[in-house]
């Protein structure tokens, strides 16, 4: 077995600004890849924004500017993006880099000699309004004659040349290919529909343009350029240093696709049959997450519910953004947001839920015996059953994060906090100062040293905080990973003074 990690987020577009739907995905990939660090793999994420293509190029157009413009502009907030959503990448990939140009050519050259691209016409009916084709089944005649497309604009029949790919082909092989490995694709849903979809039959794939210039030269054919999804897709393999499958990243594909369910079929039908052509190994893994929608609805500016993701943190604080999506939404459905919503979680989960835990002990350690952890008594068994939750939560984190099923592995996490806070309330070490010193000590420090354990797993969800705690409990910084959930903390030593990790929210606004 490997124990490298490759995960990938979808590369972005940048013909406008981030939303909460490209940090979402952001999020769920980095706490993904974070988890699998700490677990001792040597991990690679990757991001990135997809440059080319039309839509690029109008947009550009109409600010007046060149499509290269447009997209350092915006791909300059999508890394500022990831950096503020705390993400953990180690390369941001840009499709116009010249290394992703040689790469999406490489792959084309080989699909071609493997007699998978041909010559021929395109045919559709094309709207000049809208810029784009329709299918015949999407368009209706009037009763003036006039044929339309669904937003109202006639279309005209057009035929340009265009390079094919013969997807057609490879219908059989996808198909055989899911059976034989039935998690290649999840959640189960988004499989059953790729299956349907491809068992509908597979038409060969236009995978060129003449109409526009904005994207990467057809090898031996300048005037083609390729349909943005070609160039797109084979953004992975760029960063793992295709064509160059000898180099040392190679050895982190294949990669673990962590993608929205809007792009399922580009992942799971055309990426994988590009890559049987070109003789390349299929990805480990295609994730599709569900959509948020910002209070029930989708998010448009006209319902004017479009949530900058950048004043969400600045609002809220990182962690409790990333704890909020990653709990709230179970992580495959779609799910919706509000800031009450925001506010809620956070204050059950974090500030009564784990902050008090932390705070409530800590804080009589501090008061009570000087600042130092105890050394503990002969731990009872209540004692040890609080503290032995933490090994079996680690494990059933494990078993839900391979499956990406984040909620479940947080769920797992967060039941530890609420035993713990069960345990305190029933031990009352409070009521022990007096009564029985010495065991108020033990019951300080099994709370100490739960947190210690619950901190080090809530590190892939909320790095800053619970750094944090771990820094409240003294853990130094190369005893923080899973490896070392089972060690114990070292009664005598001093702690720093305690200090509230997460506030309750309090609003600000009138
Ligand atoms: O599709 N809720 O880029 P993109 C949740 N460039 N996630 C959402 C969302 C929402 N409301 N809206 C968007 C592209 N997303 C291509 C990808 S990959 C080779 C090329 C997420 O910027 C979702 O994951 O339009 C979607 O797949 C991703 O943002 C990228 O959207």
């Amino acid at each position: 077995m490997s124990d490298k990690f490759f995960i990938t987020t979808p590369i972005f577009y940048p013909n406008g600004v981030p939303h909460i739907g490209h940090a979402y995905t952001a999020i769920a990939t980095d706490v993904l890849a974070r988890f699998q660090r700490l677990d001792g793999k040597d991990t690679f994420m990757l991001t990135g924004t997809d440059e080319h293509g039309q839509k690029m190029q109008r947009t550009a157009e109409e600010r007046g500017i060149t499509p290269q413009q447009l997209a350092d502009e915006n791909a300059a907030v999508f890394q500022k993006m990831v950096e503020t959503f705390g993400c953990s990448h180690r390369e941001f990939i840009r499709t116009t880099e010249d290394r992703h140009a040689k790469a999406a050519q490489a792959l084309w050259k080989k699909m071609e000699a493997n007699g998978d691209i041909y010559l021929d016409t395109y045919g559709g009916w094309y709207s000049v309004r809208q810029e784009a084709y329709f299918d015949e089944a999407e368009t209706t005649v009037g009763e003036d004659g006039v044929r339309r497309e669904p937003l109202g604009s006639e279309v005209e029949w057009v035929e340009e040349e265009s390079y094919y790919f013969k997807l057609s082909a490879y219908g059989d092989k996808l198909l055989e290919y899911y059976e034989k490995h039935p998690d290649f694709i999840a959640p189960p849903e988004r499989r059953n529909e790729v299956m349907s979809f491809v068992k509908g039959g597979l038409r060969d794939l236009s995978v060129s343009r003449t109409t526009f210039d904005w994207g990467i030269p057809v090898p031996g054919n300048d005037d083609h350029v390729m349909y943005v999804w070609v160039d797109a897709l084979t953004n992975y393999i760029t960063a793992a240093g295709y064509p160059d499958e000898q180099g040392a990243d190679w050895s982190y594909w294949p990669a673990t696709h962590i993608i929205g369910k809007d792009i399922i079929r580009f992942h799971a039908v055309y990426w994988p049959a590009f890559l049987m052509s070109a003789g390349i190994e299929l990805p480990k893994r295609i994730y599709a997450h569900g959509f948020l929608f910002s209070k029930g609805e989708k998010m448009s500016k006209s319902v004017g519910n479009v949530i900058d993701p950048f004043e969400l943190v600045d609002e809220f604080g990182l962690d409790k953004v990333r704890y909020f999506f990653m709990r709230e939404v179970p992580f495959g459905n779609d799910g919706s947001y509000s800031n009450d919503a925001i506010i809620t979680r956070t204050n059950a989960d974090l500030a009564n839920g784990l902050g008090n835990l932390a705070q409530r002990s800590l804080s009589m350690i501090a008061k009570n015996l000087d600042g130092v952890l105890p050394e503990p008594g002969a731990l009872q068994p209540e004692d040890k059953a609080l503290i032995g939750l933490c090994v079996p939560a680690l494990e059933t984190a494990r078993a839900a994060m391979d499956k990406q099923q984040i909620h479940k592995a947080l769920e797992a996490v967060f039941d530890v906090v609420t035993a713990g806070d069960r345990y305190v309330d029933t031990m009352a070490p409070w009521g022990l100062k007096k009564t029985d010193p010495e065991r108020m000590a033990t019951v300080l420090y099994t709370v100490a040293e739960t947190v210690r354990r619950i901190a080090i797993m809530c590190q892939p969800i909320m790095p800053e905080s619970a750094g944090k705690l771990l820094d409240l409990v003294a853990v130094p910084d190369d005893q923080r990973n899973f490896s070392n959930i089972e060690d114990a903390l070292v009664g005598g030593i001093s702690l720093p003074k305690p200090e509230g990790v997460f506030p309750r929210y309090v609003e600000t606004k009138a």
